[in-house]
């Protein structure tokens, strides 16, 4: 069943038709599904597929994978404030996406998932410079920063991850913040995320609020 409501939801955001990628949402919910078993095994599973084809520059454009990261932003954000897996608060962490980076919807699936466990996650959007994160994190009293990356740039530039580990280190904070990264680039090198100055990273949101709370339990991840 949920196989196919996947197949409905991919024809849906290829066609950028909103209302059928939610009747696709709502019939999965209506059949038992957890929220996050949709956003898993359905959304995130068709946003792949749909990468894919585009990709091979065959059936979709750029601009219609746009209009299906708009539509599965705003499932999203419907599902998120009904997953079911909460836990007692372990503090708080700031999350965005590293400066130049646009990709939203993998940080805001994170962000959903550590709101679900964690309570207090402050999300800062896209564009964000190290500077924001830093500052942020110490007006906030948080504990971690996570960076999402999607790009092989935006990981590695100076304002991104290794930016905030730099102002970490000069403003005597390494002791108190951690910093975890995600996204496409740490896929393709896991130790990627050593070399942006980063504590942990994790694949995907359940792995990275896992990852997240250890860090925030004392313990550091790496
Ligand atoms: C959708 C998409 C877009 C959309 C973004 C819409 C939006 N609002 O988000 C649009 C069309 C706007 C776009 C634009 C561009 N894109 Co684009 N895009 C993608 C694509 C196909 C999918 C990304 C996505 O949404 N995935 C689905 C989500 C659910 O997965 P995810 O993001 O990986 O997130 C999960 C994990 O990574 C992890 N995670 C993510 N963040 C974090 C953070 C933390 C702290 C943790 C712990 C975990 C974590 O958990 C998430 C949930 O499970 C990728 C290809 C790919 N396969 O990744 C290319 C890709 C990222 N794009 C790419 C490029 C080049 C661009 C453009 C430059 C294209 C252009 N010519 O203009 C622009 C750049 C815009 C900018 N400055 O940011 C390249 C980057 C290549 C590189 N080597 O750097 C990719 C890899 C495609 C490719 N193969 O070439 N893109």
């Amino acid at each position: 069943m949920i196989d196919q409501l996947k197949k409905n939801y991919l024809v849906a955001i290829l066609e950028t038709r909103r209302d059928g990628a939610f009747d696709a949402i709502d019939a999965a919910l209506d059949h038992g599904h957890s929220p996050e078993t949709v956003i898993f095994k359905l959304l995130i599973p068709a946003m792949e597929e749909m990468a894919a084809i585009v990709e091979s520059g065959e059936e979709a454009t750029l601009a219609q994978l746009y209009l299906a990261s708009q539509i599965s932003s705003q499932v999203t954000e419907r599902l998120i404030p009904i997953f079911s897996s909460k836990v007692e608060s372990r503090g708080t962490m700031i999350i965005g996406t590293a400066f130049e980076d646009f990709h939203g919807l993998g940080k805001k699936i994170v962000s959903g998932c550590l709101a679900s466990r964690l309570v207090k996650v402050i999300d800062l959007g896209l564009n964000v410079t190290a500077e924001k994160f830093v500052d942020t994190a110490v007006e906030n009293e948080a504990s971690v920063i996570g960076i999402s990356s999607m790009m092989v740039h935006t990981a590695r530039g100076t304002n991104g991850p290794s930016g905030v580990r730099e102002l970490l280190i000069r403003r005597g904070l390494e002791d108190r913040i951690s910093l975890v990264v995600g996204g496409a680039p740490y896929k393709f090198h896991p130790e990627l995320y050593r070399k942006v100055g980063a504590n942990a990273w994790a694949r995907d949101g359940m792995t990275a609020a896992g990852v997240i709370s250890d860090l925030m339990g004392g313990g550091r991840a790496s």
